[in-house]
């Protein structure tokens, strides 16, 4: 099997969808060589079975706006693969959302869920709904509206829907309110719910407070840790600002976050007096970090990544492909030795493999953002036995997921020389279990 070929097929089958096949071919690079090597997946067609979700389902979702608008949207649930549990992953609402994007996303869930050690398949959903702007009545009917189809094809042992880039805590409670409503039944079908109906504790948290214990972890295996360490976040919404908090809180210091204008300076790093403010800025206010930098005096540098500022870690948390070679390139040169990814898939298969050539700690997102499908994940399990467990045993949890993940990145990505590829790792590890458990169904 070879690589050229194979990707060849997928380019041919899926024209057009340039990010699912950047995905594909980040997983492929690794995970041909090591089919090569176990000739039973090649035979059982192991990776064209992965790269072919077992269904999708696109929909209109109609809705009205407040000025009693007629609006069309295309509403889509990308069902993976449910090869080791029932299909898992979250929505997205934003305007650039299209089958490609939501392939790419679900092709990368199956890997990351693989990873967390839970049963868990992968899928991904969503809208090119443009909340920007929008009034809580019109995101309450478009959510309303969206469910009204969504709710055919989920339920807790079939698909389990969560959050992702526009879809927060307040999304999910309308989209859980409408399905509870529809079916009549009170489950763990949504995750990410509020604290009172069956949300888990540290849910909202764990995306990133999970990629920063991860961090922690491959600092550990150097001898090295957080404390003073000079960090770079991008983007400024959920993942974000758990990242920042967490790093805050183990003695690091960050010095960036953007949005889509732009990104702000923070040069002594922030203080949980600035991450306070940007977290009612983005929940509350749906603002700009401009605002933030002119209320705290930073400068906020306009249409530009936080890239070119020097620094030790980098946390890119925003989207994909938000740092491309020459942002790799800039921050090699500056010295960066770790790069934790927040975000699903946000550096270009350049950058990745500048980031691999030059040895760095390079943790790709299926491992490092898996924290908050791992939390989701327990949520579930919560939501069966029907007990809320404490913030401190999630958190116990959540480390010792994360610490799991770190393990599997060692045992399959070891290069020799004491140098671990956690991107060979990470896709090696993700594919063998899935892979397994196919092999174990026979053609199907
Ligand atoms: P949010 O909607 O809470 O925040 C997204 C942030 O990224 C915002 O600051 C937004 O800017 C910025 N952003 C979005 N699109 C762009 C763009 N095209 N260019 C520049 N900035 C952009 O989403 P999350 O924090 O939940 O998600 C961030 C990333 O993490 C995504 O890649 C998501 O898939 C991934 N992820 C999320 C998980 C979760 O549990 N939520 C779990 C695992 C991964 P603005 O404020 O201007 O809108
Ligand atoms: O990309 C992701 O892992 C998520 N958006 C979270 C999915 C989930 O089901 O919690």
């Amino acid at each position: 099997m070879d690589l050229q070929s194979f990707m060849k097929g997928v380019t041919r089958r899926n024209p057009a969808e340039k990010e699912f096949h950047q995905a594909v071919k980040e997983v492929a690079e690794h995970v041909i060589p090591y089919i090569n090597q176990h000739p039973i997946y090649e035979k059982a067609r192991i990776l064209e079975r992965l790269t072919e979700p077992d269904r999708v389902v696109v929909f209109r979702v109609s809705w009205e706006d407040d000025q009693q608008n007629v609006r069309v949207n295309r509403g889509y649930r990308v069902q993976f693969s449910n090869a080791i549990g029932p299909y898992k992953g979250g929505l997205r609402f934003d305007k650039s959302v299209s089958l490609s994007i939501l392939k790419f996303l679900g092709f990368e869930q199956t890997f990351k869920n693989s990873l967390t050690t839970l049963p868990m398949g992968g899928a991904k959903g969503g809208s090119d709904f443009n909340p920007k702007g929008k009034s809580n009545p019109e995101i309450m009917r478009f959510c309303q509206s969206y469910m009204t189809e969504l709710q055919h094809h989920i339920g807790k042992d079939v698909d389990v829907p969560a959050g992702d880039i526009g879809v927060g805590e307040r999304e999910i409670s309308y989209l859980f309110g409408q399905y509870k409503r529809i079916s009549g039944e009170f489950s763990g079908t949504l995750t990410g719910k509020g604290l009172s109906f069956g949300g888990s504790p540290i849910r909202k948290e764990a995306t990133g407070y999970g990629c920063v214990y991860l961090a922690e972890e491959m600092l550990k295996r150097k001898d090295e840790c957080l404390d003073d360490k000079i960090c770079l976040i991008s983007g400024s919404g959920n993942v974000a600002q758990h990242a920042a908090e967490k790093l805050i809180e183990l003695g690091a210091k960050v010095v960036t976050f953007s949005d889509r204008n732009g990104f702000v300076h923070i040069p002594d790093g922030a203080t949980q007096e600035n991450l306070n403010y940007i977290i009612d800025l983005k929940t509350n206010q749906r603002g700009s970090l401009k605002t933030f930098a002119g209320e705290f005096g930073f400068t906020f540098y306009e249409n530009e990544k936080p890239w070119k500022i020097t620094c030790d870690l980098a946390f890119p948390c925003a989207t994909q492909n938000e740092l491309d070679k020459y942002d790799a390139q800039i921050l090699l040169k500056h010295g960066c030795q770790l790069v934790c990814e927040g975000s699903n898939m946000p550096t270009t298969i350049e950058g990745v493999h500048l980031f691999e050539e030059a040895k760095i700690l390079y943790a790709p997102s299926k491992a490092a953002n898996a924290g908050g499908v791992a939390i989701s994940g327990l949520e579930m399990t919560q939501n069966s036995i029907r007990i809320t467990w404490s913030r401190e045993e999630v958190d116990r949890h959540l480390k010792t997921i994360m610490h799991k993940i770190h393990e599997q990145c060692v045992e399959y990505g070891n290069k020799g020389n004491n140098h671990i590829s956690y991107l060979k790792g990470a896709n090696i590890g993700g594919f063998e279990k899935v892979a397994k458990a196919l092999l174990s169904f026979g053609v199907v």
